[in-house]
């Protein structure tokens, strides 16, 4: 059975190779061929949990080609990006584009999958009349459906089989085809409903999540007015059998959380009013924390200021709407000297080595609780700044050893 992946990124890639590991002869096409040519010759570190081994041998062994047109294939596979634009209107540009570039190559028989998160009505009445134009009829010559992604970035290829998953068909025939399809390495409950649901189902994910989140910064805003500690308000609600709130924080990144709510809000605005402020909430973190750093920094001269950690999660090596990288250009514009340091994050503004980032800087600012902050040893980093002070946006203190003498607060406390 031939696979043809349009859209090799972030959900694409992984795909692909999986697919390939699991005995499909696989085609992963992408419109950047600087990007495919440097993936083919192993040029790239992708960083996934054991992808680039996974890569190396799908080529090696010929069962995943890669190249920027798709060819002829039994199931076509749409991975393509749907980002906002700056108006937070969703872009399907390049949903638009991966399935027009798949039309001359369509044939009776053919499943049609859109992993892409995509705006309600997508499927039905964006996508298959364009299949349609081709004489197709959709449920009977091509089985279309649309089956979201819901794997974690870290854990894409242990997810893409372990996580039970939503597949909506435009008809009841093309959810059973393309079921039958996933039942081939999915080890979990495969469900099957109609494509509008399953668009809902996903957005409706990741818009709880981000509700929650913002429910949590919320709470953690008016306890630092009360002056009560939110974690302790948080841990205590959550011994509640029935309640589970999740973690405030210096705001919401990603290319997930920050984008799929809007899709919903675009569509619906008079009945997702929740929805918007939850994401009004979330933006506002970043703000809301760097009005909190700018309070310590007034305390000083022209202070040097070392910020630790700017991708969007722990452990992650994304930037994608970054709070923490929003957090760095707001102290920047008001003229602050901020050095950047990210282990996980290589480019040209934030490769700064750990101890140049923070050599006679009176400020230490954790903004993304890596794996690897928790291991330094903050006796001989405060040994290197300058009457330190170290200010934690990621919640590490109580896991990192900071000597008695260095002054040092978490951020949501106070
Ligand atoms: N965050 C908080 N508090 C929390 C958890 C996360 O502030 O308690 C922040 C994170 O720091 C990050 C952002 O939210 O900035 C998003 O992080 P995330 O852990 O929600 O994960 P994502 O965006 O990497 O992946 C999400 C997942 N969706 C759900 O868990 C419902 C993943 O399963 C989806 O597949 C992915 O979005 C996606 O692609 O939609």
């Amino acid at each position: 059975m031939k696979i043809c992946v349009v859209g090799i990124g972030f959900i694409g890639l992984p795909t692909a190779c999986l697919l390939a590991s699991k005995g499909f002869h696989v085609l992963g096409v992408d419109i950047n061929e600087d990007y495919v040519n440097k993936l083919k010759t192993n040029r790239l570190k992708i960083e996934e949990k054991n992808i680039n081994d996974l890569l190396e041998k799908s080529l090696n062994d010929k069962s995943l080609t890669l190249d920027t047109k798709p060819s002829r294939a039994d199931i076509f596979i749409i991975c393509t990006p749907t980002p906002l634009d700056e108006n937070k209107k969703p872009d399907l540009s390049y949903l638009i584009e991966g399935i027009n570039s798949i039309l001359p190559y369509l044939n009776k028989g053919n499943m049609v999958i859109i992993e892409s998160t995509i705006p309600l009505k997508t499927t039905q009445e964006i996508i298959r009349p364009i299949i349609e134009t081709m004489g197709f009829q959709v449920g009977k010559d091509i089985y279309l459906a649309h089956c979201p992604e819901r794997v974690l970035p870290g854990e894409i290829l242990y997810e893409l089989v372990h996580n039970n998953r939503i597949i909506g068909g435009c008809t009841e025939n093309c959810s059973n085809k393309v079921k039958n399809f996933y039942e081939k390495f999915v080890k979990s409950e495969i469900h099957t409903t109609t494509a509008d649901i399953a668009e809902m189902v996903k957005l409706v994910e990741n818009s709880y999540r981000d509700v929650n989140i913002a429910l949590a910064n919320e709470l953690m805003i008016t306890c630092n007015k009360l002056g009560i500690d939110p974690y302790d308000v948080v841990s205590l609600a959550n011994k509640h059998p029935r309640v589970n709130l999740l973690d405030f924080s210096i705001g919401v990144g990603g290319h997930c959380l920050p984008v799929d709510p809007y899709f919903i809000i675009d569509s619906f605005p008079e009945t997702s009013k929740l929805l918007a402020t939850a994401r009004n909430i979330n933006n506002s973190m970043p703000k809301y924390i760097a009005s909190k750093i700018e309070r310590f920094l007034n305390q000083k001269n022209n202070p040097k200021i070392g910020v630790w950690g700017v991708s969007y999660k722990k452990n992650s090596s994304d930037i994608r709407n970054s709070p923490a990288l929003e957090i760095v250009n707001i102290l920047k514009d008001k003229g602050y000297c901020v050095n950047i340091y990210d282990p996980l994050v290589n480019g040209i503004n934030y490769d700064k080595i750990k101890y140049e980032s923070i050599m006679d800087s009176n400020f230490l600012i954790i903004l993304v609780g890596h794996d690897e902050f928790i291991e330094e040893d903050y006796e001989e980093i405060a040994s290197l700044m300058d009457s330190p002070i170290i200010l934690d946006g990621a919640n590490i203190l109580e896991k990192i050893n900071i000597p008695k003498n260095v002054e040092h607060y978490n951020l949501m406390k106070i």
